[in-house]
């Protein structure tokens, strides 16, 4: 099915509806607060990766509103055909003894089982959102609390994939990275020809990020061990932890885990002022610093590439690294075309 249905739901004010204006429309964090409560779904379509649309469902999490959800006929609407259902809880709402509200508790049971009925195969990706109220300190154990008691009230121990976010962070990105990557099917075949422009530029590293969202879609180099904090690591599949083949030297770990989110993050600001001075949409981004050179280009029409060298390497020139990336075009087009 060339469009992917997502279901965003969860707690009222948890901050879905700020999730999906910061990575779908580019609107800064703190103008979300002046968005209103949803009332029951809205459903916009987004051209997301080669002819593929994703087509997101944010539900408003008032009572009134779940309970119309879970009815037969709501959830015949809803959890039909859905490819990936985010649930997001707000991280401060923990009572005294660290427990979850229990209707909370028992609206994310119930939208499991209707989700298990309508699309059992579907995976759950549960945000905590609001990271940014809890002091760091604190953060993985107020985590921790929320992840122990949504195991206990599903039973299941692989149920979701569970990540702490804030949309002031770098970490909402982390996510919905993780979310999207679920969503494209031929993702191993994109990182293994990521991993072969690679090597043509003499890179270091190159990634591929998705155009309007400016999510991480694949990179070349190896995911590092998966040890980030506020992640619960063992619920995520294979494709995050796979070596990348073919990928030589490319394979090099760099720098900081979380770099990609950051860069997500930072041209999304970046992209957002820059408006206020040129009405030219961006193009693209060449950087020569004393230790490394940077080029982020345009890959394929839903695309950007990035790709990073060692500036020690003077052979290694932005130009002959545009010219690879012009060559290795059709081919990553043709691609996303053939990705079914
Ligand atoms: N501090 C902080 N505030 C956030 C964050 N995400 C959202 N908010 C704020 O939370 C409030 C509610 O956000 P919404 O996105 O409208 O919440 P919602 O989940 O869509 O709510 P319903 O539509 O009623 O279900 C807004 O004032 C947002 O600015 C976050 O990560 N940190
Ligand atoms: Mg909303």
């Amino acid at each position: 099915m060339r469009e992917k249905k997502v279901l965003l739901m969860g707690d009222a004010a948890s901050g879905k509806s700020s999730m999906r204006a910061a990575i779908f429309k580019n609107t800064i964090p703190d103008l979300t607060s002046r968005l209103s409560t949803t009332h029951s779904y809205e459903m916009e379509n987004y051209k997301f990766f080669g002819s593929r649309s994703l087509s997101l469902v944010d539900c408003g999490g008032q009572h009134g509103f779940m309970e119309s959800y879970l009815t037969d006929d709501g959830e015949k609407i809803l959890f039909a055909h859905v490819s990936a259902l985010i649930y997001v809880f707000e991280v401060t709402k923990l009572d005294s003894a660290g427990r979850p509200p229990e209707l909370s508790l028992q609206y994310f049971s119930r939208c499991l089982k209707a989700l298990g009925k309508r699309s059992p195969q579907a995976p759950v990706f549960v945000l905590i959102q609001k990271m940014d109220l809890i002091q760091p300190e604190k953060r993985q154990s107020e985590f921790d609390m929320w992840i122990k008691a949504l195991k206990q009230i599903c039973g299941q121990e692989d149920a979701f994939i569970a990540f702490g976010t804030s949309i002031y962070e770098d970490t909402l990105y982390r996510a919905w990275s993780a979310v999207v990557r679920i969503l494209v099917p031929n993702l191993s075949d994109l990182t293994r020809n990521l991993g072969l422009l690679s090597q043509s530029c003499g890179a270091l590293e190159t990634a591929m990020f998705e155009k309007t969202t400016f999510l991480l879609i694949a990179r070349s180099s190896v995911e590092e061990p998966v040890n980030h904090s506020l992640v619960s690591t063992h619920l995520l599949p294979d494709i995050y932890n796979k070596p990348v083949e073919d990928a030589g030297d490319a394979t090099v770990a760099l720098g900081q885990a979380n770099r990609f989110e950051m860069i997500s993050k930072l041209i999304k600001a970046f992209k957002h002022d820059a408006r206020r001075f040129s009405s030219e949409p961006f193009d693209s981004l060449r950087m020569e610093m004393s230790d490394f050179t940077l080029v982020l280009t345009s890959l394929t029409p839903t695309s950007y590439v990035l790709v990073i060298a060692s500036a020690k390497e003077p052979r290694i020139t932005p130009d002959a690294i545009v010219l690879n990336i012009s060559h290795a075009r059709p081919h990553f087009e043709a691609l996303q075309a053939a990705a079914k």
